[in-house]
């Protein structure tokens, strides 16, 4: 029989083997497609097949009776995860760990922000593999088909179990080290599935997943023992006591913090039609120490991952989040550390208690107390919950009542709410008229441009987020809670908007009602690196007693804030990674992929890829060093969190 026969003979004999096959690679390419773009990436596709022959040298031991089921229940999983991570990638740019499940329970709250903000039809693609088996099977049992797909086949196994093999060895041959370390680093997420596939990607995930609760018997001690040596060689101690001009400056004073949601430092500097976006913020910003290269390094914890580095200047955890993972391990924090200066300390926030674990999590990072929505009256709803300007004018009153029923110093953090994805409860909040007008032959043209879109609802919230930020420092001044206080205003995260939107509100030409392309005149590069830097927030630090008129533009990190609030308050901790921003040298901002920002160059980990960020040239020594100190930070952070070395060190190992 010919060749060509024999392998149509084979279609139809082992129709749902193929149709396994196929339909697995196809939806596994398409995952790649839509995300990391790597479209004809030879590595990863073999990857993906060769997990998929694995599966199928497996479906070759399974009985007749169970082979419905086995190939149901693995295209339910693949598909499952092919939804999940298409969505996944939408909203964090990186790809989901099983780690999360725990967290998803916050999902359900933000529901509608995912669905109206995330899902899309590209996530809901990969149905049809499901869809597809469906008819399939039952097409053949309609028809009585009898499939060889059915037969136990021990010599088939072999034959699909060598083609694992082959791929495998392929994989290797044209792997180099630095790939393989992709495997042990859990942020290493979107690296994996570029180099690696999505099977590959997710099977080890889950491995890594349990790798804590395996590695607390066996890694415990490679973790306290590298964790020590990290800090004797990056010598901390020796960052504590460099004196500079901000040294104590604010010791004894109250420390009122917002947490500013979704506040990107891009919409600081819009202005339309004559109206800044962010009119006092800017005068805040102005008047006190602004840091304008500012980044909130956060992981999938986003805002409670900015809470955590906020509050112990160390990085997010890499496998789920501290908040709802590791809530019971201890930390140094701001809070404990102003609480033995004799400070007040508490938390106010309009959202349910629960959210992101606050309501544990708040007392063991130190709060005294943790004003939830349970304590205010919900007047007015907006997005998520309570809306921000009476959440603040409420919280006036109760930070008031404490001011005066507690002699000493307070330190209050207030998490607000209203700016947040999909930002579409925009008909709520005060006008912003963005649109364009020119002057065409002699007509005034209006260019609705980003009207109703994500981006031109997003500049609308954050206007009002920046009205009800005046206004509460406003309310804070009549009732006499600005003297002697410091404010500290910082952006969580980026708003989570997609690049396109950037793309198209830099390069929008309002003369022609058309976007620029690389090729036209004025056109903006607007790319995956333009995007990160522009994923900057805002960190200001304000106080009514005197004027500042300070801009930072220094690269620094979220991680960073503790060690320069505790040189201006007079506090330390000698397990904070950052460093006083007004004492470094040479500072950079480690995301939490393992990139990095320094002055001369943004670095992406997971591509390892450089995009110049000043003149000076570098070399791979350069990379490599911030490289290794990135993959370190990363590393000893997740040990102090999942081992809980704090405790361990500061009760004295036994
Ligand atoms: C939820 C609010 C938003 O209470 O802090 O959290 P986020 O979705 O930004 O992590
Ligand atoms: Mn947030």
């Amino acid at each position: 029989m010919k060749f060509k026969e024999k392998i149509k003979k084979s279609f139809v004999e082992y129709r749902l083997l193929y149709y396994f096959i196929f339909s697995s690679i196809i939806n596994a390419t398409m995952l790649r497609c839509f995300t990391v773009f790597n479209y004809f990436s030879l590595r990863p596709f073999i990857a993906d097949l060769g997990i998929i022959f694995l599966f199928s040298a497996l479906s070759f031991l399974v009985k007749e009776k169970n082979k419905n089921k086995y190939f149901l229940i693995l295209t339910i999983i693949s598909v499952v995860m092919f939804i999940v991570n298409s969505m996944y990638y939408t909203f964090y740019k990186s790809f989901a760990s099983v780690s999360l499940l725990a967290t998803s329970v916050f999902v359900v709250d933000v529901g509608d922000a995912i669905v109206e903000n995330v899902v899309q039809i590209k996530d809901l693609i990969f149905l049809w593999q499901l869809i597809g088996l469906i008819i399939l099977l039952k097409y053949e049992k309609k028809n009585q088909i009898k499939d060889k797909t059915y037969k136990v086949n021990k010599k088939l196994s072999k034959k699909f179990a060598l083609g694992f093999l082959v791929c495998l060895l392929i994989v290797v041959a044209i792997s180099k080290p630095s790939d393989y370390a992709r495997f042990t680093k859990e942020w290493n997420r979107k690296g994996m599935v570029i180099n690696f596939g999505i099977y590959t990607f997710q099977i080890n995930d889950i491995i890594q997943s349990l790798r804590p609760q395996l590695n607390n018997i066996f890694g415990h001690d490679v973790a306290y023992r590298k964790t020590v040596d990290f800090y004797d060689e990056h010598g901390y101690e020796s960052t504590k006591h460099e004196e500079n001009i901000f040294t104590n400056v604010f010791e004894g004073k109250n420390l009122i913090v917002i947490h500013a949601e979704s506040l990107q430092t891009l919409a600081m500097k819009q202005e339309f039609n004559g109206k800044e976006v962010t009119p006092n913020l800017n005068k805040l910003a102005r008047e006190g120490i602004f840091f304008s290269n500012f980044y909130s390094q956060v992981g999938v914890g986003t805002s409670s991952d900015a809470e955590f580095t906020f509050s112990t200047s160390m990085m997010p955890s890499s496998n789920g989040t501290v908040f709802v993972n590791y809530y019971d391990r201890e930390y140094v924090t701001i809070q404990k550390l102003l609480k033995e200066k004799g400070y007040y300390v508490f938390s106010m926030h309009g959202n349910t208690g629960s959210f992101w674990n606050r309501d544990v999590m708040h007392k063991n990072m130190g709060y005294d107390v943790f004003f939830d929505k349970d304590h205010y009256v919900i007047d007015e709803t907006i997005g998520l919950g309570l809306s921000d300007k009476s959440f603040f004018k409420q919280s006036t009153e109760i930070i008031k009542n404490i001011k005066d029923s507690y002699d000493g110093p307070f330190y209050a953090n207030l998490i607000t709410l209203t700016n947040h994805t999909p930002f579409s409860d925009v008909d709520l909040l005060d006008e912003l008229d963005t649109t364009l007008k020119v002057n065409i032959d002699g007509q005034i043209v209006e260019r609705d441009y980003i009207d109703g879109t994500v981006l031109g609802n997003y500049f609308r919230s954050v206007h009002y987020e920046d009205a009800a930020i005046g206004e509460f420092i406003l309310e804070l001044d009549e009732a006499g809670l600005l003297e002697n206080t410091v404010i500290v205003i910082y952006g969580d995260h980026d708003a989570r908007i997609g690049e396109e939107y950037y793309n198209y509100f830099y390069n929008y030409d309002p003369y022609t009602d058309t976007v620029l392309n690389s090729n036209d005149e004025g056109y903006i590069l607007y790319n995956e690196y333009t995007y990160e830097l522009d994923r900057k927030v805002p960190l200001i630090i304000w106080t009514k007693d005197k004027e500042y008129n300070m801009e930072i533009d220094t690269p620094m990190g979220m991680i960073d804030v503790m060690p320069t609030l505790g040189n201006m308050f007079n506090f330390y901790s000698k397990y904070q990674m950052g460093y006083d921003i007004f004492s470094v040298k040479d500072n950079m901002v480690v995301f939490s992929d393992g990139s990095y920002l320094t002055d001369k160059i943004y670095y992406n980990a997971q591509k390892e890829e450089q995009f110049p960020i000043s003149a000076t040239a570098i070399n791979e020594e350069y990379i490599t060093k911030r490289s290794e100190y990135a993959d370190k930070l990363i590393e000893i952070s997740n040990y102090i969190i999942t081992y809980d070395l704090i405790k361990e060190i500061e009760n004295g190992r036994n």
